[in-house]
């Protein structure tokens, strides 16, 4: 009895950690530059490659007073992590490491990620305030659906169910129906998967003739790749459940660096943990607070790979407003897209994640698509293949034509550019299991 009324107890908290969660901001700032200072001293001291690099810039970590000193430090890149591969970026002994995680990316060798002890434990602990805000509690049955392995998904969101004390229910990825049939004997509360994945589920609940809304699963917190608003609303009516976010990078330790609040407006940041700033991705000079550019991370208390200024490639604008939440961490839109993932057709930049939005707004069309560049003379064309809903590819070629047209006619209207699009049969396009496949970039790769 005492313990059912401890665990009641504890289920109603509203914060994890509410200490950090709800600093106050000067406060929090004093504690960043404090993490800063230390954690350039232990990257310059321990690792080689940070050495060189900070004297070339001419700055010693005693020339840390600030947090605008942070604008002195060197960028770091993928390609310093590859040429550092596999542990040259190791600030401690691998006898201190107790995990490492990779990343494949799409060349080349992986980047690694290693663990110390302590690190392991806060990323642990960002997780479970990922899961918190999201709802999880500890009498959930939490189905786990993150590839395990390598990828950070799995173990991350593992170590943060577990010490939320979930029932955690580790089906990694894969076998969809596998993952319908536990979801239903199990009654799992609680989900966690790429959003495509999320996608792939409820399509194949539907055709099995599972109706998921009818089911115990209230929540998803889902992330790993960008996913448009309309893309949450979608999962949410298909699986009746609030579609939580998470965001997070190998490079920085996995999911677990920013996760949005129950107002769904934005991805508060873990900023104990990293610091935050965004730089035009082309000048690579700091933009005022509100504007859109380039995400970049400096790691705070990682100890085993303590990375400064880390160029993400991801595109989002900086907010520092009262969430109704009471969380005063520093917010970040959803991530637009990359800026390696950036076409520029006819002269406008567009992100899959725009097209994706305007898709999904065409009742004619199912959220299954695909993005294919190719050349056409000097000019980059942008062809998107988008699944029919099954009575309109039925109903014939004059009506996928008109579909077509609407599609076209849509994008047009919204962004300015000319596509082709190609209203495509059911099952067309690769079901995802992980991240999606969006851009298939047909250009000769010196034309790109
Ligand atoms: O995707 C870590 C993760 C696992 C995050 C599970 C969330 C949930 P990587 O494989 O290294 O790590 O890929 C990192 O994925 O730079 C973004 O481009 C993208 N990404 C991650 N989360 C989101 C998100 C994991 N919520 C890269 N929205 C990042 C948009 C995301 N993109």
């Amino acid at each position: 009895m005492a313990t059912q009324s401890r665990a009641a107890k504890e289920d109603s908290r509203k914060y994890w950690d509410e200490k950090f969660e709800t600093m106050p901001t000067a406060e929090l700032q004093k504690f960043q530059l404090r993490k800063l200072k230390e954690t350039v001293a232990w990257a310059y001291e321990r690792i080689p490659f940070y050495h060189r690099k900070l004297d070339e810039a001419g700055i010693k970590p005693g020339g840390i007073k600030s947090l605008d000193d942070l604008a002195k430090l060197p960028f770091t890149v993928k390609n310093d992590l590859r040429d550092n591969y596999p542990f040259g970026l190791c600030a401690v002994p691998l006898r201190e490491v107790v995990r490492v995680h990779a990343s494949s990316g799409t060349t080349g060798k992986p980047i690694t990620g290693p663990y110390t002890a302590e690190d392991l434990d806060q990323w642990t602990e960002c997780m479970a305030r990922n899961l918190w805000a999201a709802g999880v509690r500890p009498d959930d049955i939490a189905q786990n659906a993150y590839g395990h392995g390598l990828f950070t998904g799995g173990l991350g969101f593992h170590q943060g169910l577990s010490r939320i004390g979930c029932a955690v229910v580790p089906t990694s990825s894969g076998l969809t129906e596998r993952e319908i049939t536990l979801m239903k004997d199990f009654g799992a509360t609680a989900l966690f998967s790429t959003p495509s994945y999320a996608l792939t589920i409820a399509e194949r609940a539907a055709e099995l003739k599972v109706d998921i809304r009818e089911l115990p699963l209230r929540i998803g917190v889902f992330g790993a790749e960008p996913w448009s608003t309309a893309m949450r609303q979608e999962i949410e009516e298909r699986m009746g459940i609030k579609a939580q976010e998470a965001y997070g990078l190998t490079e920085q330790g996995g999911p677990g660096v920013g996760f949005d609040c129950i107002a769904q407006d934005g991805i508060h940041l873990n900023e104990d943990h990293f610091l935050a700033e965004i730089v035009d991705p082309v000048t690579l000079e700091p933009v005022p607070l509100g504007e859109k550019g380039e995400l970049i991370f400096t790691a705070l208390q990682r100890r085993a790979m303590p990375l400064l200024r880390y160029r993400t490639k991801d595109i989002t604008r900086l907010r520092r407003e009262k969430c109704p939440c009471g969380r005063t961490f520093i917010k970040m839109d959803k991530i637009f897209g990359r800026s390696d993932d950036m076409l520029i057709i006819s002269g406008v930049n567009v992100f899959p994640s725009q097209i994706e939005s305007l898709l999904l707004e065409i009742p004619e069309v199912e959220p299954q698509y695909r993005l294919v560049v190719r050349k056409k003379g000097y000019l980059d064309q942008l062809i998107v293949q988008v699944e029919g809903k099954k009575d309109i590819y039925d109903a014939g070629p004059e009506k996928r034509l008109e579909v077509a047209a609407k599609v076209m006619g849509h994008i047009k209207g919204h962004m300015g550019i000319g596509v082709e699009v190609e209203i495509v049969e059911a099952k067309f396009i690769n079901r995802s299991e992980g991240k999606a496949l969006r851009v298939v970039d047909e250009r000769p790769k010196q034309l790109r």
